[in-house]
């Protein structure tokens, strides 16, 4: 078996939950932030038998996308020491994803 966490957006957390448990999939939600844009996104986390993970991934591209933010970043400017916005566009992904084994699953 093995563990995955994928970060995806909220926008796409309530249709990519409804397609995963549609086909079965056990599926837990955390709220997360990224570290970079500071801005809410959806931890999902999945236990499933490797001969599931294709299908599993195919739900994910299906029903998350990419998406072009547009953020600001300050700047520190000298010698005033100012701090100055600047504009940034970051394309975020449809979705980040990690695989880790699992040693043992046991529900009670
Ligand atoms: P954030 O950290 O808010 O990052 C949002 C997007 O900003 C990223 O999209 C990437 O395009 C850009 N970005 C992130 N860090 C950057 C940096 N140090 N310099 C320049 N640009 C940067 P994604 O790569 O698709 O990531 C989407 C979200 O997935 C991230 O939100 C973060 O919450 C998570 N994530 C991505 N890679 C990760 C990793 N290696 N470890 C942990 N979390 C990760």
């Amino acid at each position: 078996m093995k563990l995955i966490f994928a970060i995806v957006q909220d926008q796409d957390a309530s249709n990519v939950i409804d397609a995963l448990t549609e086909k079965r999939f056990r599926v837990t939600k955390l709220s997360s932030s990224g570290g970079f844009l500071k801005a809410g996104n959806t931890t999902l986390l999945m236990g499933v038998e490797e001969k599931d993970m294709d299908e599993l991934f195919d739900i994910l591209e299906e029903n998350c996308s990419v998406r072009d933010e547009a953020t600001s970043m300050v700047a520190m400017t000298s010698p005033s020491d100012s701090f100055m916005p600047y504009p940034l566009n970051v394309r975020v992904g449809g979705a980040t994803i990690f695989i880790l084994d699992v040693a043992e699953y046991n529900r009670y």
